[in-house]
């Protein structure tokens, strides 16, 4: 392994190589608070996997809400390349609202960027809502690059238009260039939806029942309808989804649910924290990608709630499903044990899956983010040691403050204390515990990382994305899409486990891969 590094670090500028090798990481259990450097700038000239600020605000977080209206204010290419390209799954309700399939865009222009196109954003906006019926429930709008360097007024428009048209009008200001990646873009739409969608249902005073919000999953190929099937079954009441499947009128209610259950740390921790201080809804890390990190993550909502006849039923509906979905693993198991993975995604899906893979007793040797933060990494225990450096001062932090009347946590301070101290609430440990000795941490993975980690380990899968997926496969290695799940899914929850083994062991043990010469060994 030690070697491996060297051969990476070896190929670049000595400068280059000294920030890399900050990032490139053995993983040692000895030591205690392993440090990893990520968050920081892409060094120019590297080919790396990142996105843009726009990407993680539109795209991620915001784009989901599928009864509201989203238009990008920028050049056509943003939108285009933007365009049905997530599988985050939307079903419409009986409103019929459902935009999910539109692309809106203003196009801006040549002439634009020289006069301003605010007045095509007005006009946009306006179309936009008056060409449905029933017209949306919010229309947002995002900033593209060139739209922060003309200093188009976006906020002052949606302001003016939230009054004209008496809908909420929310503007983001998520000019791709507004950080080192998409990650600044999960902060910026955390903060809007924070101050504009977020407890602006004033009228409902309480929901009963066990009820969580499910935050952080996208439903990307229908993963939160298998998480709900399972929560529901159990007796658990899903308010609002950031984002999968969420709609508007939820969202304004999110501020109900008695606790928030986080899956992607990355893209949705500020709402989490911001809701606990400002209304008392603690949080729950969970992982509902695997079976048996299900079982962990629905015992912590279980202990939450501390309820016998809910705990009791938790208990029914994990045999019952552990059950079922292990018989049906068995066989795949049997075909994939001993194999190796390697895990490049995103911000949370490198540490998730490694959960699903040990299920179907494969091991992770190689995993990294592409735009996670140390904590992610480290566990939020990292949080104090973090370095703002000027592209995190960048994007605003909210003051937050307890509403003064409606404040309400659902437990007791004592109970909170103590279930902050068992880790049930509040914590995530990240990636780095569940890596074994010797395994290897890469952040922001290059190109030329990934051809040296290649050609040195030979894994037997690669969980990626569409930027190195064909790279990959011309090595004659197997690459799952870990974010479009190939077209597949849901991977989450019992029967999404069953999907993965089987779209898994058809790569892994397909036997048109050794038959693969990739065009430079030919
Ligand atoms: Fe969170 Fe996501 Fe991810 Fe993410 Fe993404 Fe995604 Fe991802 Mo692609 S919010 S960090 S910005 S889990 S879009 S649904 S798959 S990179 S690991
Ligand atoms: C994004 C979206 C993406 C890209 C997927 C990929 C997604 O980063 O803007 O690189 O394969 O999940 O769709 O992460």
């Amino acid at each position: 392994t030690r070697e491996t590094v060297e051969e990476i670090l070896e190929a670049y500028p000595a400068k280059v190589a000294k920030k890399r090798s900050k990032h490139v990481i053995i993983r040692n259990p000895e030591e205690i608070d392993q440090e990893i450097a990520a968050n920081e700038r892409t060094t120019p000239g590297i080919i790396t996997q990142r996105g843009c600020a726009y990407a993680g605000c539109k795209g991620v977080v915001v784009g989901p809400f599928g009864d509201c209206i989203h238009i990008v204010h920028g050049p056509i290419g943003c939108s285009y390349y933007a365009w049905m390209t997530r599988r985050n799954q939307y079903k419409t309700r009986e409103d019929g609202r459902n935009w999910l399939n539109y692309s809106f865009s203003t196009d801006l222009q040549e002439e634009d960027i020289v006069f301003g196109g605010i007045n095509k954003l007005k006009t946009a906006v306006r179309e936009a809502y008056n060409i449905f019926d029933p017209k949306p429930k919010s229309i947002t709008i995002h900033a593209t690059c060139p739209v922060g360097l003309i200093g188009d007024d976006i906020q002052g428009a949606a302001k003016e238009l939230t009054e004209e048209l008496g809908l909420p009008v929310v503007a983001f200001n998520c000019e791709g260039y507004k950080g080192v990646s998409q990650s600044a873009g999960h902060h910026i739409a955390n903060n809007g939806f924070f101050k504009h969608w977020i407890g602006t249902d004033t009228e409902t005073e309480e929901i009963e029942g066990f009820t969580v919000n499910l935050m952080g999953e996208y439903n990307i190929g229908g993963d939160a309808w298998e998480i709900e099937r399972v929560l529901e079954k159990c007796g658990i009441k899903t308010v609002a989804t950031f984002s999968g499947d969420g709609t508007y009128d939820a969202a304004t209610k999110a501020h109900l649910a008695k606790v928030n259950l986080v899956m992607c740390h990355r893209s949705i921790n500020y709402m989490a924290t911001m809701m606990e201080t400002k209304y008392g809804v603690p949080w729950i890390k969970v992982n509902f990608i695997g079976i048996h990190a299900f079982a962990k993550s629905i015992r912590k909502v279980a202990r939450f709630f501390d309820n016998p006849e809910l705990t009791a039923r938790v208990e029914e509906v994990l045999t019952e499903e552990i059950a079922l979905a292990e018989a049906q693993l068995a066989e795949y198991r049997k075909r994939l044990e001993g194999k190796t993975v390697f895990l490049f995604v995103g911000g949370s899906r490198a540490h998730h899956y490694q959960e699903l893979f040990a299920d179907l007793g494969m091991k992770t040797i190689v995993a990294g983010y592409e735009f996670a933060h140390r904590d992610d990494y480290e566990g939020r225990q990292a949080l104090p040691k973090i370095r703002v450096d000027a592209d995190s001062r960048n994007i605003e932090e909210l003051e937050v403050e307890p509403d003064p009347e409606r404040y309400n946590p659902t437990r007791p301070p004592e109970v909170l204390e103590q279930l902050r101290e068992e880790k049930v609430i509040g914590d995530y440990e990240g990636m780095m515990p569940d890596m074994g000795e010797d395994t290897l941490l890469v952040d922001n993975i290059s190109h030329h990382e990934l051809d040296v980690l290649i050609k040195r380990f030979k894994p037997d899968l690669i969980g990626s994305g569409i930027k190195d997926k064909y790279i990959i496969e011309k090595f004659g290695i197997p690459c799952k899409q870990l974010h479009s799940y190939d077209y597949g899914g849901p991977f989450a929850g019992f029967r999404g486990a069953v999907n993965f083994a089987k779209d898994v062991d058809l790569r892994v043990n397909g036997q048109a891969w050794k038959y693969i010469k990739a065009p430079w060994q030919k």
